[in-house]
């Protein structure tokens, strides 16, 4: 467990923007190499990013201010990543497409859960953000993928996870891929309506789907 003054100081330097105390707290945390990094992630810096996007919410906070948190996040995010090891030794033969959907920029949720995903010995192609939905059937079909996971932060982006279950109907892939949608505004509900395949919460949550959805 992660001292809780640690936590506080790490939540605190995302919502003041601190990216060089964020950078030390991570880095001390990786270095002690005792503690689950992604205790850090998930009960600290997620929080502090969850916070700062409620102020820029309420105007409290400005454009340029969240860029500078989510410069810190980035950050962080980076270093905790690497800290999980790609899975080599225990592949689990589930191959993974991801990526953030057209008109999308956010992307720090979808890199966490991608670590996660091959920390747990799955092959992951990350195509990026802002993506396509044609660009992300073509990699699908690329790679012989058997989930496609797509990631949408914004309320006016989440119609392009409707988009890509259309597309794969129309090319007859829906089939063939499972699908699996995330992202703050998305939910189960917009899953199901959609017809997506699963929703994961986070990135714990994808890693449990995954395996549901490869074991279907
Ligand atoms: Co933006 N932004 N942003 N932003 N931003 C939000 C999303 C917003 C809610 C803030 C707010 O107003 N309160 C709001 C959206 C409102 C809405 O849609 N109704 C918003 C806005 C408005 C905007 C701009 C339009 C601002 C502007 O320009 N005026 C602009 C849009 C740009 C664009 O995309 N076209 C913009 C820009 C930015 C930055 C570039 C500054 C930066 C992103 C940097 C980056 O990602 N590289 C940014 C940030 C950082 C945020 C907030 C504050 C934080 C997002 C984040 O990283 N969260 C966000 C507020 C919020 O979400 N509370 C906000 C931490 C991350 C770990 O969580 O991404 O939810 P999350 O991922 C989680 C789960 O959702 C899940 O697992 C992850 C790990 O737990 N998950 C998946 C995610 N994807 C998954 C996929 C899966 C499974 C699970 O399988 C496929």
């Amino acid at each position: 467990m992660i001292d809780a003054k640690v936590l506080e100081q790490a939540k605190k330097s995302i919502v003041d923007q601190d990216k060089d105390k964020a950078v030390e707290i991570a880095e001390e945390v990786v270095a002690k190499g005792e503690e689950n990094p992604m205790e850090l992630m998930n009960e600290a810096f997620i929080p502090g990013i969850n916070e700062v996007g409620d102020l820029f919410g309420r105007g409290q906070l400005f454009l340029p201010e969240l860029m500078q948190a989510a410069n810190a996040m980035k950050a962080v995010t980076d270093i905790i990543n690497d800290a999980l090891p790609e899975n080599v030794e225990k592949q689990q033969g589930g191959v993974i497409v991801m990526a953030t959907v057209k008109g999308d920029v956010h992307d720090i949720g979808k890199c966490i859960v991608v670590s996660l995903l091959r920390a747990n010995g799955f092959t992951v192609h990350d195509i990026g953000r802002d993506i396509d939905t044609e660009m992300i059937i073509e990699e699908a079909v690329k790679v012989d993928t058997d989930i496609i996971g797509t990631s949408a932060l914004l309320t006016t982006t989440m119609v392009r996870q409707r988009d890509l279950e259309t597309e794969l109907k129309k090319a007859g892939l829906k089939e063939r891929f499972k699908t699996m949608v995330g992202g703050a505004p998305v939910t189960t509900r917009w899953a199901s309506r959609i017809g997506a395949d699963a929703y994961a919460e986070d990135a714990q949550d994808a890693v449990k789907k995954v395996k549901e959805l490869l074991r279907k």
